[in-house]
């Protein structure tokens, strides 16, 4: 198989770079209401709080423990031996693969390190805190910029590339993500509706769509990721 590859990532790939993931026992859904900090109706309701929030997870990107781990460069790496086409679609709004050296890549949850006018739309990067007191550089409007950031409700990014990318895949595999968050959870089915990719999930426990996988492997994405690429490439694709 040296076909195109979709790989799908989740914040499990990221936990080992010293980033929360959601749903864990002590991940973020424990620590703040979803419905307060990742909807536009929160947003509107307490911008503050959700900008505090926002600030919080940007300004951790820049903790010097906070780097690419060996998951994060080995996707890297798959990118650049790779003999056909490999796309991240990630749900992180981190910028870790970025930093990993992964180039061929999707945010479809948005970024931390952007910023976006709700005004007139136009998105900047933005590396410091965010808030109410914010001008807009393209149209001057104070107190409109949020985080460039997809919350619940709203829809994801690029949504017509992926899945033209999970139509003609070989290759689909899901890295660190627990199948709960639509409609990234419902990719799998796509690729399996198609009938032409093998699909694997690799993680550190059987996510809520685990049984729709042809290949399920499991353990820390550090370990596991690695492993899987070099077992990849020996094969020569
Ligand atoms: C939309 C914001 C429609 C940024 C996020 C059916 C179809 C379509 C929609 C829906 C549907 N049913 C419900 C919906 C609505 C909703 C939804 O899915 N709700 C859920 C709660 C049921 N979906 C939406 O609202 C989406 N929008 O559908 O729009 C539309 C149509 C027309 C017009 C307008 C709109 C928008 C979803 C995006 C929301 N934004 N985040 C942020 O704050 O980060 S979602 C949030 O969850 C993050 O983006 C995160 O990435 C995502 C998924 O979570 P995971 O990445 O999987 O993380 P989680 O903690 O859950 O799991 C971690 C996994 O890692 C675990 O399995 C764990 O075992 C594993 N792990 C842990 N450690 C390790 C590890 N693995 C490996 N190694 C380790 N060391």
């Amino acid at each position: 198989m040296q076909g195109p590859i979709v790989i799908l990532t989740g914040a499990g790939i990221s936990k080992e770079s010293g980033l929360d993931t959601f749903r864990c026992v002590d991940g973020i859904w424990a620590k703040v209401r979803l419905e307060d900090v990742a909807t536009p109706e929160g947003f509107d309701r307490d911008p503050d709080q959700v900008h505090a929030f926002y600030n919080d997870r940007r300004a951790q990107l820049g903790d010097p423990g906070v780097e690419p781990n060996p998951a994060h460069h080995a996707l890297a790496e798959l990118e650049r031996r790779w003999p056909a086409e490999v796309l991240i679609v990630t749900q992180n709004i981190d910028d870790l693969h970025e930093r990993a050296g992964s180039r061929n890549l999707i945010h479809m949850h948005g970024e931390l390190l952007k910023a976006r006018c709700a005004s007139c739309g136009q998105t900047v990067e933005w590396h410091g805190a965010l808030g109410v007191t914010d001008r807009c550089a393209s149209c001057g409007r104070v107190g409109a910029m949020r985080p460039d950031i997809v919350w619940f409700g709203e829809m994801p990014l690029e949504m017509e590339r992926i899945y033209r990318a999970l139509e003609t895949c070989a290759l689909f595999i899901a890295i660190g993500t627990s199948g709960h968050v639509y409609p990234a959870a419902g990719f799998v089915q796509s690729v399996q509706s198609i009938g032409k990719a093998h699909t694997v999930e690799l993680n550190l426990e059987p996510s809520e769509g685990a049984s729709r996988f042809d290949e399920t492997i499991y353990g820390p994405a550090t370990a596991a990721v690695p492993a899987y690429v070099s077992r990849l490439l020996a094969r020569g694709g």
